[in-house]
């Protein structure tokens, strides 16, 4: 049986000129292959019983909601069709992503007539039975979902939120040299702002060590309710384009058959050819170092091909009305009955399927064998290639902290030095995708082991930057976090490092790929596979130096609110914390991790021993920091998650002990923000016991937080008294400032946490009054002081905590 270990073949001018000019019998196999799927595409979308069409069709064989989409279906399975061809020649392997993903029934027709839906799904079997069953599941509730979602074998790309098609094949070919990811690009989809962004990937391919992207821009002219742009352009100005881009355009159209056949043929085999002639001397250490003009198609076939023409007397095929389902109401419309009936016969299932309802072995011929089929590539299931990372210790790059802030540290900076140690270890199956900001993310010393990858012209002043790299910096949200999504899918590990504020740019890849992995638990035969790590760095309180568009706190919300349990969000608050927690995140599998620290020297709280008991429990009592002495009963409980808003609590403790000694306060940091809803909300959850034992059940919790205060009252519901959590967080103020007067304005600071404690206390000492008005005016003070002198005062700058910390 034919496997992934075997080499592709090579570019040999016969080989390609047998692939380009298939002989009548390979176009017999490649049309019934074609005309069986798109016979179970249509039958997914409109059956619910007489599957072979043993009998005439009546209305009582049709589904009562029709749901799927038809237009893009023909076309997407036409190219695999003639992908498998050139896998069966070439012993190539092939990952097929289909960007308009909508059109799943094809691509779980394609695994079906592979066997592989079989081999997954025992109960879908090859035969009458079995196709009914395949029919009624599609698109109904307890079924299958309508697009290449993730039940359906051979994906990592369900193409239900248009333009991450190419992202994703890149990020699955990167250190991936003997895979080819076929991507079809819908027209719609290419209109969109990622998809439009993410040409630019081969300016990032290394043909020596990466493998190949050959995007298949499918020009089928329209979209749900109009024309595309791309189809409506003169073609030269598409080639114009997309030779801009760098590509060598090959391109084919029409509907002829068998016409069509023997034309896509040629430009496959000729793409296929020009991108292993390319690997070829790109390995051969042959390479000039430019950046080749990888090949791609531009493919032009009507929308709804081999579909219904005209219905009602308009027109279908080619159109935009072929986009979802181009017959409806078909009970009780003899003439769409009638229509539809047709068209399924018009595939000559006879032909295609044997008495017992197997397809005939003219159509499984068109097969690859074994791990080449399309739709059982390991690479699709990339937890089951996943090897693990050779890990340095991580409380090797510790920072040495004896006493509570006292010192101020990068601590991103140690990440840094962690990440250049994981590149030297792991240099095939590590890497960070970061928008242009690894060194100002003060996580530049894995330059010391590896450049940024780039295949485009470098010159003499460029720093750290060749085709060698392996350090994925491209301006582009979108890039960054699609790479690395498609890197960890297809089994290898990595971390994508941006500026908090414009994670939100890729808020909704991270929604979507949480849901992929949300969905992938359910699954058994899908295998873990590394979690997508997200470093958040340039947070929104020490974006003081960049104007009201730099402060946007906002991912944690989005993925504290993705349902289930594959969200994690990580608030270290120091150097040691975030080793550890990176340590953990790195490790684990099938989760989006989530950590948020600012880059700018910070003080550092606890020592690395410390520290990971701290992370172990995920939040816990900084007795140090607060006066209550270990008593059940605080008279309030100062709590914090985040860098920023941890040192104002416990400078607002030191304030309170210093100056309202009478007040028992007791501090509660939390660095796993997730153990704070209740365990059946998020597996992280704490039980009940140990949430009073850090909150009680009773006294009142002043809580500053890194994030929009909304996020913990969303995740204490449900908690004893939830009310009595009072949240101080980023509440979109502040534009270019002091680092202080971004909490001031924040009402954040200090000044208003004591303030925020005298007001909720359950007692209220004497002097009370007087420590408020002290607050007042700290904050009057401070308010004109940063307007004279630009800056905040140096004893706020330079705040440290006093010895009592020790002693306490
Ligand atoms: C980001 C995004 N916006 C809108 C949609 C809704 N939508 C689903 S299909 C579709 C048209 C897709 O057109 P195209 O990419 O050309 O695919 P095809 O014509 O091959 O079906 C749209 C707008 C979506 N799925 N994703």
């Amino acid at each position: 049986m034919a496997t992934t270990e075997q080499a592709p073949a090579s570019p040999t001018a016969d080989l390609v000129d047998r692939l380009a000019h298939p002989s009548d019998d390979e176009v017999a196999v490649l049309d019934a292959w074609w005309r069986a799927n798109n016979y179970l595409t249509v039958g997914q979308i409109y059956l619910l019983d007489n599957p072979l069409l043993r009998e005439p069709l009546a209305s009582s064989h049709i589904k009562p909601r029709l749901l799927g989409h038809w237009g893009t279906s023909p076309g997407l399975s036409f190219v695999y069709a003639h992908a498998s061809r050139l896998i069966q020649q070439t012993n190539q392997q092939m990952i097929y992503l289909a960007g308009p993903g909508h059109g799943g029934p094809a691509l779980v027709a394609a695994s079906y007539l592979e066997d592989s839906y079989t081999e997954t799904y025992p109960a879908v079997t090859q035969d009458g039975a079995g196709m009914r069953r395949l029919f009624r599941q599609f698109s109904s509730p307890g079924g299958i979902p309508s697009h290449v979602s993730v039940p359906t074998p051979g994906s990592i790309h369900e193409g239900g939120e248009l333009g991450y098609v190419l992202v994703h094949a890149f990020g699955a070919v990167m250190d991936n040299p003997d895979l080819v990811a076929l991507a079809v690009v819908g027209d719609g989809e290419a209109e969109t702002g990622p998809l439009e962004g993410s040409w630019k990937g081969i300016s990032f391919l290394n043909p020596a060590r990466d493998g190949a992207v050959l995007p298949i821009l499918h020009l089928n002219g329209a979209k749900i309710a109009g024309p595309t742009v791309l189809a409506r352009k003169d073609p030269a100005e598409v080639r114009a384009l997309l030779e801009g881009h760098g590509y060598e355009v090959l391109e084919v159209e029409g509907d002829d058959l068998p016409g069509m056949h023997h034309r896509f043929a040629e430009v496959l085999a000729k793409a296929w050819g020009r991108i292993r002639e390319i690997q070829e001397e790109a390995r051969g250490g042959d390479w000039d170092g430019r950046r080749p003009r990888w090949p791609l198609i531009v493919l032009r076939t009507p929308k709804g091909w081999t579909g219904p023409d005209v219905v009602d007397g308009v027109q279908v095929s080619g159109t935009w009305r072929a986009h979802q389902v181009p017959l409806s109401g078909i009970k009780g419309n003899d003439d769409h009955l009638r229509i539809l009936e047709e068209w399924l016969r018009s595939y000559r299932p006879e032909e295609l399927f044997d008495d017992e309802g197997r397809p005939h072995e003219l159509v499984r011929r068109a097969n690859p064998e074994g791990d080449l089929r399309m739709s059982a590539t390991p690479h699709a299931n990339g937890g089951r290639l996943t090897v693990d990372l050779d890990l340095p210790d991580f409380r090797d790059y510790a920072v040495d902290v004896t006493a509570p802030a006292r010192e101020r540290v990068e601590s991103t900076r140690r990440l840094g030095e962690m990440m250049r140690d994981i590149y030297r270890r792991n240099p095939h199956t590590f890497r960070l995708f970061c928008p242009d900001e690894t060194n100002s993310n003060r996580l530049g010393a894995v330059f010391e082991v590896s450049d940024r990858g780039f295949a485009e012209r470098v010159t003499d002043d460029d720093v750290a930057l060749s085709r060698d790299g392996r350090v994925m910096e491209v301006l582009s949200e979108h890039n960054c976090h699609g790479w690395l999504e498609g890197y960890t899918l297809t089994g290898r590990h990595g971390w994508f490092a941006t500026y908090e504020a414009f994670a939100m740019v890729s808020a909704s890849q991270t929604i979507q790929h949480s849901k992929w992995l949300e969905e992938a638990e359910h699954l058994d035969w899908r295998a873990r596979v590394p979690s997508l790590n997200i470093l958040l760095t340039s947070t929104a309180w020490r974006n003081d130096h960049n104007g009201f568009s730099h402060q946007g706190p906002g991912l944690i919300q989005n993925v504290i609110t993705q349902r289930g349990s594959v969200g994690r969000v990580y608030l270290p608050p120091d150097a040691n914390t975030l080793l550890s927690v990176a340590d953990h995140c790195i490790r684990s599998r099938s989760y989006v991790n989530l950590v948020v620290i600012d880059k700018q020297p910070q003080l550092q709280w606890l020592s690395m021993e410390d520290a990971e008991a701290h992370c172990a429990r995920g939040a816990g009592i900084w007795d140090w920091a607060g006066n209550d002495d270990g008593t059940a009963d605080p008279d309030i409980v100062l709590a914090c998650a985040g860098d920023v808003v941890t040192m104002e609590i416990v400078a607002a403790a030191a304030i309170l002990r210093e100056r309202l000694p009478q007040l028992r306060t007791r501090v509660v940091n939390v660095v796993d923000l997730l153990t704070l809803p209740r365990p059946k909300d998020h597996p992280h959850g704490m039980d009940e016991t140990a949430f009073q034992e850090l909150f009680t059940d009773h006294v009142d919790v002043v809580f500053a937080f890194h994030g929009y205060p909304g996020a913990i009252h969303q995740l204490v519901h449900g908690r004893p008294d939830a009310d009595r959590f009072r949240v101080r967080g980023f509440i979109e103020e502040g534009t270019t400032t002091t680092p202080f007067d971004m909490v001031v304005r924040n009402r954040a600071s200090r000044y208003h946490l004591v303030m925020d404690a005298i007001n909720n206390a359950r007692r209220t000492p004497a002097g009370a009054s007087d420590l408020k008005a002290w607050c007042q005016q700290q904050l009057a003070e401070h308010q004109g002081y940063v307007v004279e002198h630009l800056q905040d005062p140096p004893d706020l700058q330079e705040w440290v905590l006093g010895d009592w910390a020790e002693e306490g």
